[in-house]
């Protein structure tokens, strides 16, 4: 990519994803930010459409999902209830063979055998139900599932007299649905099933008909809820029919994947939330993906044939993924070969559906590609720069269509191209559209990777751009692998209502933790089956239920977790909340006048609240899910010590109205305990398999900080805190740097002092790129001032990860020595303990960094009255004299056996305090007259120290910290 196409405005946001190595490409920016495409988004209102493709109706288009092959099959001859095993049980016309089972109510559920064990029917009683079973349920689980239910019917005495079960043609269970004035299962789409009762021949009568077998099992699993629900089975009226017909999941994050137990405990959740598809498509399955030429070994193929047999106990079609783009040559027959035997491995253990996943890889062709496949004319784009690797990978994503998948008749082939998001015209989705096989159905991720919301029109335009009708969506919701301090817990919003009508479905893109992503799942089972009736914040209260289990306790504390974890970045505004049960009681407390019944009752309420935020970590630990609990442990801890974080605040807040101030100083210390608690980095970086613990999980989504900034502001109130701003001179300097710049973002930028104009590299950070800044001549520095990154406030983007910070007085740096390491912010100063002499300053990476690099300004300044002696600290010395108690310095003595000193002189002024928040021994002076004058201790507990000068014109403040001190912290030490 050329500098001049960095200029693109699009480029922004596309280096973000490529910078968090988001689940999907990095490698879209160059689409995005190719000037090419502007020129297609600037023509893309004459793009002509298609006639034929403005009229599709998809949801006509019903599955081409594998069928459910029948497992073996049910021993009829063993049936003394079978009346004519001669008939062949698969022809809707021929049906007279039915199985009748009458099992008593005391029969245990564990009594289930693998052959189906048929009773004969027995003499009706009062209490219990006798059940039919259709001789069109041919595979042993069904049946298994049907004889569970019945007992369980007879054990919970359920208010029915005959029971009924079949799929759909079952003559004899058509029947009854007539003789109960109903329509049968055969018009409702694949999967659906009727639940219907009343009365026939003076018995209360209950008939279950699905669609398919999967159909049956989803009615199965709704008639044992209704039965835990004590419904009334003599009065039910359900006819359910799913809108979409791919309803799944798609393991596609990077990071570690997921264990083969998670898997097949989602496998269950996923039957139970009517989802019916899983693609297995882990990235760091190296089997699928970087080494995809290799055939599995024994061990690993027997995993996930443990897997697709789990899945298809829950009736979930399990897919494979097969992700070449790394290293293939699209027209290599040996390579064809070798996708050939990989599949055929796949194949050999039930593997039907099959998926190329051409996401995140590079954009170059082999020289045999490149030889083959020449950039030529689409429709829309004369000169089409990509349309050589999309011919390049449609011949063979074609082929595999044609001569893997069409000749041995599989269903048709999936593919997430590589250009995958967005509806816009573009040369690439034009040349592929172009050229690929019409049959082989897409995945998309909506206009963004990330989509805060997906329209039916934009999905319309998408089918156009890429011409073809067959696409679904790959959702990039609740995938947390580029935001992987987050839980993603907040129901699924901003998904139109008649998307189904235009699309075959969604695959859900979960989160690292699997059992943490099952909040989000259970909204697309719900928003798939019936997207008129799903209602996001009724989901979201009956997963919290299913996933808590019937402890109330349990269900609170995860009804306040999940309250902690409802912000989603890329959701549209409307749908983006933060924290809200949390946050009413917080208002409410805030909003009472100090001193009535109303602010106390508040106050308790709040408490309370946060009470149960504390106790997250036990409480949550009896949750049923207890995966969840495993999950979202680091998030949990985390919580808990806001939480006490929070009831100091409440204290801090409380006290300073009411005057009794005694505390605030222990309040001031928990605050800032636990503060720091709730930030130790607990987890790891999944993303890059880093082992160590390097993240802060965040939790609250702000609330916590806002409330713990707020009791902050009233101890810097209550002190009287200002930034003790220190005057000295700026040298004059000109910065210059060896990392290529990106368009006219240029060096000279780097100190003009307009933090509007920046320098910007064109590539990532490379450890070793430096900025040099030089100052003509030697002389004394003290102060160095790097405003990096789009604004003062950020903590990541343009950054450096890691710099070191040298002075130097030769131009090599051969006597250079290392002042300073950079910090993760926007607005990073240095001060240095005393003055030095340099004539060059360097800032040096020292590491690499998915992300490229802003400089908005660097400063250098002389000196700056700081004097810091025998303290080792890695903070800046800054955060001592910024005005707020919420930032602090902490260190410790360099030599135990004598004092340190921190010492800022400053002009001359009135004061009427001198103050210091912290947790320090020593003693503090005041410089006056042309000495020091001690004005008192401060002890080693945290204290919130103010000493009266009385007016006195003061120009300096020192503390001298007593030898053999501990460890210390000092959050504000000042004047006012
Ligand atoms: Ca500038
Ligand atoms: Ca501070």
């Amino acid at each position: 990519m050329s500098a001049k196409q960095n200029q693109h405005h699009g480029f922004k946001s596309s280096q973000k994803l490529f910078l968090f190595g988001v689940t999907t490409f990095g490698a879209m920016l160059a689409f995005i930010s190719s000037p090419t495409l502007v020129h297609a988004n600037e023509t893309d209102s004459s793009v002509p459409t298609s006639k034929s493709e403005d009229n599709v109706n998809i949801s006509n288009d019903n599955t081409d999902l594998a069928p459910q092959v029948p497992d073996d099959s049910i021993d009829k001859e063993t049936s003394e209830t079978a009346t004519d095993n001669s008939i062949n049980s698969n022809s809707n016309n021929n049906v007279s063979a039915y199985y009748t089972v009458k099992l008593a109510s005391d029969t245990s559920q564990d009594k289930i055998v693998a052959k189906p064990k048929v009773q004969p029917v027995a003499t009706k009683t009062e209490k219990n139900t006798t059940t039919t079973i259709g001789n069109s349920v041919e595979d042993t689980q069904t049946y298994q599932a049907v004889q569970k239910v019945n007992e369980k019917m007879n054990s919970e005495q359920v208010n029915v007299e005959q029971a009924y079960f079949g799929l759909s043609g079952d003559k004899v269970v058509d029947q009854q649905l007539t003789n109960l004035d109903s329509t049968t299962a055969a018009k409702l789409n694949d999967d659906g099933y009727l639940i219907k009762s009343g009365v026939v021949n003076n018995k209360r009568t209950l008939v279950v008909q699905g669609k398919d077998s999967t159909g049956l099992f989803y009615a199965i699993n709704h008639l044992n809820n209704l039965i835990d629900q004590k419904a009334d089975l003599a009065k039910v009226n359900i006819s359910e029919s799913p809108q979409m017909s791919i309803r799944g999941v798609i393991e596609g994050f990077y990071g570690e994947p997921w264990s083969q137990q998670a898997r097949k405990d989602l496998f269950q959740f996923m039957g139970n939330h009517k989802m019916n598809v899983y693609i297995y498509s882990p990235k760091d399955d190296d089997y699928l993906r970087k080494n995809w030429k290799d055939l599995y070994p024994q061990d690993k193929l027997d995993q996930i044939k443990d897997l697709i047999e789990a899945a298809k106990k829950n009736h979930v079609q399990f897919v494979y993924t097969l992700s070449p783009g790394n290293d293939i040559t699209y027209s290599s027959k040996a390579d064809f070969d070798k996708t050939v035997a990989k599949l055929d491995q796949l194949r050999s253990i039930g593997v039907t559906q099959f998926y190329i996943a051409l996401d995140d890889i590079p954009l170059g062709m082999t020289d045999a590609d490149a030889a083959i496949f020449k950039n030529h004319p689409t429709t829309n784009y004369p000169n089409n720069p990509w349309s050589g690797l999309a011919d390049a990978q449609a011949f063979y994503v074609n082929k595999v269509q044609r001569d893997y998948v069409k000749k041995n008749k599989l269903p048709d082939l999936w593919l997430v191209p590589t250009n995958y998001n967005g509806s816009k015209q573009d040369p690439f989705k034009e040349a592929q559209g172009e050229a690929l096989d019409k049959d082989i159905r897409l995945q998309w991720t909506g206009e963004g990777v990330f989509s805060g919301d997906i329209t039916k029109e934009s999905v319309e335009q998408a089918k156009k751009t890429y011409h073809t009708n067959h696409i679904f969506i790959w959702d990039n919701f609740p995938v947390n692998d580029s935001d992987q301090d987050r839980l993603y817990l907040n129901p699924l919003k901003g998904r139109s209502k008649n998307l189904y009508q235009v699309m075959d479905g969604f695959t859900s893109n979960p989160m690292v933790q699997s059992y943490a992503s099952w909040f989000g799942l259970s909204g697309y089972g719900d928003y798939m089956w019936n997207a008129n009736t799903y209602n996001p914040d009724a989901n979201l209260q009956a997963t919290i239920r299913e996933l808590a289990g019937d402890d109330p306790e349990a269900i609170t504390a995860l009804q306040q977790f999940v309250d902690l974890n409802q912000y989603w970045d890329y959701a549209t505004d409307a749908n983006k909340v933060n924290a809200p049960i949390l946050s009413s009681f917080i208002n409410n407390f805030e909003k009472a006048e100090y001193g009535t019944a109303e602010y106390q009752n508040a106050k308790d309420k709040l408490l309370e609240r946060l009470n149960i935020i504390v106790a997250l970590p036990t409480t949550l630990k009896n949750m049923k899910t207890s995966g969840f609990y495993n999950d979202s442990l680091p998030w949990i801890n985390a919580a808990s010590h806001w939480g006490k974080a929070m009831i100091a605040s409440v204290d801090i807040l409380d006290s300073i109205k009411s005057g009794q101030t005694d505390s605030l100083g222990t309040n001031f210390d928990t605050l800032n305990n636990e503060v720091k608690l709730a930030n130790v980095k607990s987890l790891p970086d999944n993303r890059t398999g880093e082992p160590d613990l390097v993240i802060t999980p965040s939790v609250g989504d702000g609330v916590f900080q806002n409330f713990v900034e707020k009791a902050n502001q009233a101890i810097n109130e209550f002190l009287g805190t200002q930034p003790l701003l220190t005057t000295s001179r700026q040298i004059s300097s000109e910065a210059t740097t060896d990392i290529p710049q990106n368009g006219d973002y240029a060096p000279a930028n780097m100190n003009d002092n307009n933090l509007d104009t920046k320098f910007w590299s064109n590539r990532s950070i490379k450890k070793g790129d430096t900025i040099t800044v030089d100052l003509k001549e030697s002389q004394d520095i003290q102060r160095i001032n790097l405003h990096q990154g789009s604004a003062d406030d950020v903590t990541s983007g343009d950054i450096f990860k890691t710099a070191t910070i040298y002075a130097s007085n030769s131009v090599d740096g051969s006597d250079k020595v290392a002042i300073g390491e950079v910090t993760p912010t926007g607005d990073y100063q240095l001060d240095l303990n005393q003055p030095m002499k340099a004539r060059y300053i360097f800032v040096t990476a020292t590491s690499d960094s998915d992300n490229w690099l802003q400089v908005r300004n660097i400063s250098v300044f002389g000196k700056t009255g700081l004097n810091i002696e025998n303290i080792k600290s890695s903070d800046s010395a800054k955060a001592m004299f910024d005005g707020t108690v919420q930032t602090g310095y902490e260190g410790k003595l360099n030599n135990n056996q004598a004092t340190g000193v921190i010492e800022q002189t400053f002009d001359s002024r009135a004061v009427n305090t001198v103050y210091l928040a912290g947790k320090v021994n020593g003693t503090i002076f005041a410089h006056t007259n042309g000495k020091w004058q001690e004005l008192g201790r401060v002890g080693s507990k945290q204290s919130l120290t103010t000493l009266k000068v009385n007016h006195e014109a003061i120009d300096g403040i020192k503390l001298v910290i007593d030898s053999s001190a501990s460890d210390f912290v000092i959050n504000e030490f000042g004047i006012n």
